[in-house]
């Protein structure tokens, strides 16, 4: 059982949802097992879809605050000490922040210094097993001599494990697939259902083209905002509007529903509904792999091409057969997509089989809270428990 703490998290959206995503979806796990969190984040606003209530302090043990108050001294003279710091990404907290709370160690009145975190991005490859739990000493500022610890995500036990709710299982064996499809109006007559979470792959059109000439019928289903538009651009007429026109769209085999943004668990429960998902980025993955169903992933890309051994060690790390990885390369961009078959129920073993081998191991709040407790021991401080 970990002790129950005060923990601040800090968040700089730098580009889609990703970063507000995972540094929400740590935030309600922690407070959903009893700590009490604070999340300064810059741009909070993907949160009124993604958590309704969050903003306005209606989620319970979560306070949502704005990153510049956390550098306003009129703020800070008031502000109760956290015992655990969490940057999500190496985002910094603001100078002042830090000087108020490390400015007054050594004063008889001040408290211990918190456990800081430096949450990093999920990651297969082996460094994330070698640099998970370092320290980084602080060698400039006020937490000058202080320690920073690296808390690498991963896939193994050696790493900080993936987010995970403590109902996840059960609220997944509870879905009523029906029920969900029919709030979006949705009623199937034997088509294969698939999400499309994606960037701009330069296989979209080709495999929606695929899908609509296909003997067996397609039903898309994409969530609002980049992903809608890129299959919208694919489209004629009417559909190719912009965001909101509602209905089904059909081009042969292949029909598309449009969705609204959605709460996160919400997101969960349109991968759940599908037979296949398209995922990007980070926290979708993580979800797509905990839905079980067969996905392909779209990997953030990044400029000096570091995503490549990214991808690759990814599908290392799920054994992926040759037909999935194969879809993989293509979908991000490695291959000129000759060769590649989407093949979803071929790939549906080595899915099941990482899932249930990751849903063994303890996740990331479990681990991470296990860590503090340790860091605190080791400190001899023991931090302020509630
Ligand atoms: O949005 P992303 O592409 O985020 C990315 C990655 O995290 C990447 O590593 C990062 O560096 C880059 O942003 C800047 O994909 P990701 O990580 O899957 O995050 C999407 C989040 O949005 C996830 O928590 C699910 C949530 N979501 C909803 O809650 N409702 C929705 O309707 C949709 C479409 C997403």
């Amino acid at each position: 059982m970990a002790a129950l703490r005060s923990w601040d998290i800090f968040c700089r959206v730098i580009d889609n949802l990703g970063d507000i995503g995972v540094c929400w979806r740590l935030s309600a796990e922690l407070a959903s097992r009893g700590q009490r969190v604070r999340l300064w984040v810059d741009d909070p606003s993907p949160l009124s879809s993604m958590a309704p209530g969050a903003l306005e302090g209606r989620w319970p043990g979560v306070r949502v605050l704005p990153w510049s108050r956390s550098a306003d001294p009129s703020v800070l003279t008031g502000l109760e000490p956290a015992d655990v710091w969490v940057e999500g990404f190496g985002c910094e907290p603001e100078p002042a922040f830090v000087a108020h709370r490390f400015g007054g160690m050594g004063r008889s009145w001040a408290p211990p210094p918190p456990v800081w975190i430096n949450l990093e991005y999920l990651s297969a490859e082996r460094f994330a097993e070698r640099c998970h739990g370092l320290p980084s000493p602080l060698g400039q500022g006020p937490a000058k001599g202080h320690v920073r610890w690296f808390f690498y995500p991963g896939l193994t036990a050696a790493t900080g494990g993936l987010l995970r709710e403590t109902d996840l299982a059960a609220r997944r064996a509870a879905f009523d697939r029906a029920a969900w499809l029919a709030r979006w109006n949705i009623r199937l007559a034997g088509e294969q259902v698939v999400s499309m979470f994606c960037y701009e792959p330069a296989g979209l059109g080709p495999w929606m083209r695929e899908r609509s000439q296909d003997a067996r019928p397609t039903l898309l289903l994409v969530p609002s905002g980049r992903a809608s538009a890129a299959v919208r651009s694919h489209l004629g007429g009417s559909a190719r509007a912009t965001e909101g026109s509602p209905g089904r769209h059909t081009e042969g085999s292949l029909s598309i529903v449009f969705l609204p943004p959605l709460t996160q668990p919400d997101f969960d429960h349109l991968l759940w509904a599908c037979d296949a998902n398209f995922v990007r980025g980070e926290d979708s993955l993580v979800r797509a792999l905990w839905a079980g169903k067969p996905f392909v992933w779209q990997i953030y890309p990044q400029s000096d091409q570091a995503h490549q051994g990214k991808l690759a060690a990814m599908l290392d790390a799920w054994a992926a057969p040759a037909s999935w990885r194969e879809f993989h390369r293509a979908w991000n961009g490695l291959t000129d997509g000759n060769g590649a078959r989407w093949e979803p129920d071929r790939w549906a073993p080595a899915v099941e089989s990482v899932r249930s081998g990751l849903e063994a191991q303890p996740d990331l709040c479990q681990r991470l809270c296990a860590f503090v407790d340790r860091a605190f021991a080791a400190s001899g401080s023991g931090g302020k428990q509630s």
